[in-house]
């Protein structure tokens, strides 16, 4: 059984200490971690002024970064080998993977206020590109992490929330996806050994525990190898649909309507698209009362509910969703939904722990006989938020 480790952050730090040295000859001064994430209920809730409830994954990205004496910034991945290089001015506009990097730098300094020095940047990540975990989100907070470390600013909650902003900002702006918060804010505030219920109407955010031994579960997650963008129009028309739905029923948000008021809704797509916001903010409740009171019976049936929920009223799932979905419950899953923005990229399962290897297995024969390219499989370990290492 092969899942995608995240490997040992000191070794990764360390390889990537000497493939910096190598790229641009001068050893680096600083190392950032953030980490990727898995949402265990609560999707596209978070631009709805809703609740999500994420966590933090051991899979993470590295930035490696090197003050230089002028104000320009070079960024370079060890995943694609390209680097960008121009201003901070400049990097508003960076295009591709660097509209992330770059782009993060340029927020800091021009909307947070943040002193952010000239500078070299090498990135390495275990989080997988495209699946859906928040690669984005982890890149963006990796590079703010070391931005930050190199100008010599302590890392407190002020500052992690700025920073948070200033990832957002990256996100919306340079790269141009509309996304709602949820994957920057775990990955600065990120616990181990805890989901993060966070309430974007208040702005709080507090652990839940999730002890999985507890449980007797597993969090598997399964990234279907579908490819997922959020900056094409699929997750920016489901954004739209919700402000209309909203602006419909006279409320700042969809966090405010009942079931009621929603049901009465004319537009049948409308009234389905704002149906999964009100029902999803209800099951990340449960959820987590749920957890409280170790019912695996229930966490289930409210994973199941998502999805169906994602499935039909929200129209974010695909045929290799559901597959991985029906087929981790029909080998013994708890329960299982897609997990993310959508589109393809993940499912997130509840497995009891003696069922993985069988669940795997079933998930894998499945693909083949669908003819779907094979997936790759990881597990969910609720890990610390975003900082610098060593
Ligand atoms: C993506 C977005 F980036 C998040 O803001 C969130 O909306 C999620 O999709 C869906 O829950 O990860």
């Amino acid at each position: 059984m092969t899942f995608l480790e995240p490997g040992d952050p000191q070794t990764t730090a360390e390889h990537l200490g000497g493939a910096f040295r190598e790229a641009f000859g001068a050893p680096a001064q600083v190392v950032g971690r953030a980490p990727g994430r898995v949402n265990l209920i609560g999707e596209h809730t978070d631009y709805n002024a809703g609740l999500v409830l994420p966590l933090a994954l051991a899979h993470a990205t590295f930035a490696a970064a090197r003050r230089r004496t002028d104000d320009r910034v070079r960024v370079r991945s060890r995943q694609s080998d390209e680097t960008w290089e121009g201003t901070l001015a400049e990097a508003s506009a960076a295009p591709g993977w660097a509209g992330y990097a770059a782009g993060v730098l340029w927020a800091l300094a021009e909307r947070e206020g943040v002193p952010v020095p000239g500078m070299d940047v090498l990135v390495d990540s275990t989080v997988p590109l495209g699946a859906g975990l928040s690669s984005s989100a982890a890149l963006e907070c990796a590079v703010a992490v070391a931005a930050v470390a190199l100008a010599d600013q302590e890392l407190d909650d002020d500052l992690r929330a700025r920073l948070v902003r200033a990832a957002m900002t990256a996100e919306t702006e340079v790269v141009g996806a509309p996304t709602g918060g949820m994957d920057q804010t775990i990955a600065m505030h990120g616990r181990g050994g805890a989901a993060l219920l966070i309430d974007f109407r208040s702005g709080e955010h507090r652990p839940v525990p999730l002890d999985l031994d507890d449980l007797g579960l597993t969090v598997l997650v399964t990234d279907t190898r579908v490819s997922h963008a959020l900056h094409d129009g699929g997750y920016a028309s489901r954004r739209a649909d919700c402000e209309e739905a909203a602006r419909l029923l006279g409320l700042p948000s969809l966090r405010e309507a009942t079931l009621e008021q929603v049901e009465g809704l004319a537009d049948d797509r409308l009234r389905r698209r704002a149906r999964h916001i009100v029902t999803e903010i209800a099951r990340v409740t449960a959820t987590v009362e749920a957890l409280a009171e170790q019912d695996r019976a229930a966490l289930g049936r409210l994973f199941l509910a998502s999805h169906v929920s994602m499935r039909d009223d929200f129209e974010i799932s695909c045929e290799e969703l559901d597959t991985v979905v029906e087929t981790a419950v029909e080998a013994g899953a708890v329960g299982a939904r897609m997990t993310g923005g959508g589109f393809g990229g993940s499912a997130v399962s509840l497995v009891p722990t003696e069922r993985v290897s069988a669940v795997v297995r079933a998930i894998d024969a499945r693909f083949v006989t669908a003819g779907f390219r094979a997936p790759a499989h990881l597990l969910g370990v609720p890990s610390v938020g975003a900082g610098r290492l060593g």
